[in-house]
């Protein structure tokens, strides 16, 4: 056995995934008590490995959105120039086999097919996500995917085409822009045919303040001419200076999606750079890319470092156990474990806490909803006011159908202020709770390094409980079933006011029911939610303090057994420790430069 510790063999590697490659070595070294710490850093390294990176594709119907992904996939896999169902959004996915999957509103199971050929994928896809195949979205199509091995999805690039903007319903827009939210960036596509819509700019306006990054480029460019290519630029930079005054980036990308596709399918180099394509894939995506991998490698580092430290103090333990004489162990042993009931206690406080501040939050989704249910009535009430005061008298179908078209729109504006409301609250919240929670499990930690004399690291204080770490699309299904009804024979032999009076009365009866229903499917939702993200919070509080101790306790039990083996067993197995030790310090460092 070799003696010069400080000279360990390993060679040190200096970047992210040569540190946790090593440290995942050492684990596998020191073998059983250290497993746990093995299968965390197996774990970051997975995350480092498929950090994902959201971009949509935004714009209005024609610009060419599916096009330009067609060009950067270098397939033809999306169905252009479709009459598109602007509720659908397409995820482009990276997976070896080439397949596209249609997944839907209802409890239906979602709809697969494998082929190699871009034009059987195309029309499947077709099928569902077009106008013409599926109107109204009769099929009930909630989003689809397309999995591809491309290259511009290596790196864990999604990328979305998204229904298109400034469509008929209003509440599409909502959806996009809730959705947005969790994108990292969008690319919003302009082109010539005209340069820019009120409907574009007023979603340019809203949507800027909601999106972290967002890119613009000018499609189509093909038929124009350099001079004319310049003044549309010119022209729209203007436009967006003079409408959208916020600190928007005003370069404009000019590409041509079908010449990039072209240029792709016949690899023709010299097309590519002149699309456009070529600036627009290496600026945007790889630019892009490394950005978010910088900040998930921050993350990922912050946890490796946290998990160094908390393995380098178990290292400590296990060296104890072997050198203090074994009454002395036991007696610190005990200590140990009142500390333990301390902190047992603490947990308990800070579970009644935690339930106390869990059922104020129902309560205030109690009484939103309460508000929501008036706040309908009156807003729906009016709708009828409003049809009464032009038509002169009641007509049924008339509300009826303005009704079916006002209710998305309105629950889906609410569930997006609803959502946001209970994230602000859950995550305030939360992050109180977390730091009560790392305090305990620090307490912990320094009781242990106080009572058995080791060096004391602070673990990580950073975040460890997410929230929504992919985006999700809003796919509620707002009850709005409200076919045209013949009226009923008896109104017609009633006098007009008694009719009218009737009428009245069903239409308040069917707003009432319609309220009842999406309200519920709203509280429900957002209930579930509530009830998911503290289970989670509290499941993941109890394994974090529950690794804490039995990694303490685990350590001086396991060792405390291989005492009774041969004295020069047991001073290899501390040599061991020790070389493991000054490894892992220097992997410490190595994260730190
Ligand atoms: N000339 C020209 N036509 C394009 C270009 N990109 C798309 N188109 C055409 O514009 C139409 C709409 O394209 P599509 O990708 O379906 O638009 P989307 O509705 O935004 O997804 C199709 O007929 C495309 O062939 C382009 O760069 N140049
Ligand atoms: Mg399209």
């Amino acid at each position: 056995m070799g003696t010069s510790l400080a000279n360990s063999n390993i060679s040190m590697a200096n970047n992210l995934e040569g540190i946790l490659n090593q440290a995942i070595e050492i684990m596998d070294r020191l073998g059983s008590g250290f497993t746990s710490f093995r299968e965390k850093l197996a774990a970051l390294q997975g995350r480092l490995g498929e950090g994902r990176f959201h971009l949509a594709v935004l714009g209005q119907f024609k610009r060419g959105k599916s096009t330009l992904l067609n060009a950067l996939m270098g397939e033809p896999l999306l169905p252009t120039a479709v009459v598109p169902l602007t509720a659908i959004p397409t995820f482009i996915r990276y997976d070896h086999s080439k397949h596209a999957k249609v997944s839907f509103l209802n409890q239906q199971p979602a709809q697969e097919c494998f082929s190699e050929d871009p034009q059987e994928l195309n029309s499947f896809l077709a099928k569902y996500v077009s106008e013409e195949e599926n109107p109204q979205n009769r099929l009930r199509v909630a989003f689809t995917e397309l999995f591809i091995a491309a290259d511009i999805l290596k790196q864990g690039v999604v990328l979305i085409d998204t229904p298109g903007i400034g469509s008929t319903y209003r509440h599409n827009t909502e959806t996009t822009l809730n959705f947005l939210q969790q994108c990292d960036a969008a690319l919003f596509l302009l082109s010539a045919d005209p340069p820019i819509t009120e409907a574009e700019l007023d979603f340019l306006k809203e949507a800027l303040p909601k999106i972290g990054k967002i890119f613009m480029a000018l499609n189509k460019t093909d038929y124009l001419s350099a001079a004319e290519k310049e003044a549309l630029v010119n022209f729209l930079r203007k436009v967006f200076a003079e409408k959208l005054d916020t600190g928007l980036d005003l370069s404009i990308l000019t590409i041509s999606a079908r010449q990039g596709l072209e240029a792709k399918l016949s690899g023709d180099l010299g097309l590519w750079e002149n699309s456009g394509l070529k600036e627009l894939n290496d600026h945007l995506i790889n630019f892009l890319v490394a950005e978010k991998n910088v900040i998930l490698k921050a993350a990922v580092m912050a946890k490796t470092s946290a998990l160094l430290a908390d393995s380098a103090m178990q290292i400590g333990l296990c060296i104890q156990s072997l050198e203090l004489p074994l009454n002395q162990l036991e007696e610190r042993l005990e200590i140990f474990k009142d500390k333990l009931k301390e902190a047992e206690t603490e947990k308990q406080f800070a579970r009644d806490i935690l339930n106390g501040d869990r059922k104020r939050l129902l309560e205030l989704l109690e009484e939103q909803a309460k508000d929501l249910r008036l706040k309908a009535q009156a807003h729906f009430e009016g709708i009828i006011q409003q049809s009464e005061d032009n038509l002169g008298q009641i007509g049924e179908n008339e509300v009826r159908k303005a009704l079916s078209t006002s209710i998305p729109a309105f629950f889906e504006h609410e569930l997006a202020a609803m959502s946001q409301l209970f994230d602000t609250r859950v995550s305030g919240l939360l992050q109180f709770h977390q730091y009560k929670a790392n305090d305990l499990i620090e307490a912990v930690r320094s009781a242990a390094a106080e009572i058995f004399e080791i060096p004391y690291h602070p673990g990580e204080r950073t975040r460890y409980f997410e929230l929504n770490p992919e985006p999700y699309w809003v796919t509620h299904q707002w009850d709005d079933s409200l076919s045209p009804i013949p009226p009923e024979w008896i109104d017609r032999l009633l006098p007009r006011r008694i009719r009218e009076n009737r009428i009245h009365r069903r239409l308040l009866r069917l707003i009432h029911l319609l309220i009842q229903r999406n309200v519920e499917n709203l509280r429900w939702a957002t209930l579930q939610n509530l009830d998911n993200t503290f289970r989670r919070f509290t499941v993941e509080f109890d394994q974090r303090l529950q690794d804490t101790i039995n990694a303490t306790q685990g350590a001086i039990k396991t060792t405390i057994l291989k005492r009774s083996e041969q004295v020069d067993k047991i001073s290899e197995e501390i040599m061991l420790l020790k070389k493991s030790a000054t490894e892992l310090s220097n992997l410490q460092d190595l994260l730190k430069s």
